[in-house]
């Protein structure tokens, strides 16, 4: 049976990268860095999950020297929390909400008594600007387990963050469904065992989600659906709980008969 939907956050809750993006960049110009991260390059850079990661990534393409390279790379920690305290600023003032279809799925797993998770790769400080704009002051205590950033060593596509939340609700994993965004969270979502429904964003839509369990445009939109697992297509126009729970059963009889 199903008992916890387990969410990323960026790209999968909202579609916040345009925002981390603008971040970076305001705080690369606080910082007199002449970096200026387009969108195209920025959509190359998120094949890099974690924002300090993506910088110290960038860095090693620069054409610097060893020492200026290595300079750079000890300003990470204050560039990413320039960028952190700008994001957050951004999202407080309004400027993101909940992808289609998030906020209704979230309160009918609620209603129906399920567990709720968070599994990202961004900043505890983030999620909860991202939650008490979207759901209201203490959003976050909608969920039962937040699983964020530097909580785990290994970023995604490493399953820790998910291994750490799956441990948090102390829920068997597959009871579990994994919502995501990105090819990096399908693996982390997949490499820790979870039915992985994606719901790409204009930043990835391209991309290979061969893996995922459902691919859909948005949980408010099923046309397209291309749907890797379960045998019977699913009608109507918005993804309910009730059919995520079907796929998942569907999944794992497939799956016994082998
Ligand atoms: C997406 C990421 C994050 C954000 C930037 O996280 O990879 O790094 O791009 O946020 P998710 P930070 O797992 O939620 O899709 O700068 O805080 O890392
Ligand atoms: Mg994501």
């Amino acid at each position: 049976m199903l008992r916890a939907l387990i969410f990323d956050v960026d790209g999968t809750l909202a579609d916040t990268e345009e925002l981390h993006r603008q971040a970076f960049n305001s705080a690369f110009m606080e910082m007199a860095l002449d970096w200026d991260w387009g969108r195209e390059q920025y959509k190359k850079l998120l094949e890099v999950s974690g924002g300090k990661e993506r910088i110290g990534h960038y860095i090693e393409t620069l054409q610097v020297s060893p020492m200026q390279r290595r300079a750079l790379r000890e300003c990470i920690p204050m560039i990413h929390r320039t960028k952190t305290r700008i994001y957050k600023e951004l999202v407080e003032s309004g400027r993101l909400s909940f992808r289609p279809g998030v906020k209704r799925l979230l309160t009918d797993a609620r209603a129906a008594g399920l567990k709720l998770g968070i599994a990202t790769t961004t900043t505890l400080d983030n999620v909860h600007a991202l939650l008490d704009s979207a759901l209201g002051t203490r959003g976050a205590s909608w969920f039962d387990a937040v699983g964020a950033g530097d909580l785990v060593e290994q970023k995604k596509p490493a399953p820790d963050i998910y291994n750490l939340v799956l441990s948090t609700l102390r829920v068997p994993r597959e009871e579990c469904v994994a919502f995501e965004d990105s090819v990096n969270g399908l693996r982390a979502a997949k490499a820790a065992g979870l039915f992985t429904i994606v719901t790409p964003t204009q930043w990835n839509r391209d991309h290979d989600f061969s893996g995922a369990d459902l691919l859909l445009p948005s949980l408010d939109d099923k046309t397209h659906l291309r749907d890797v697992s379960s045998v019977t297509p699913i009608g109507g126009s918005a993804l309910g709980l009730k059919q995520v729970e079907e796929l998942l059963l569907n999944s794992q009889s497939a799956h016994a008969r082998g």
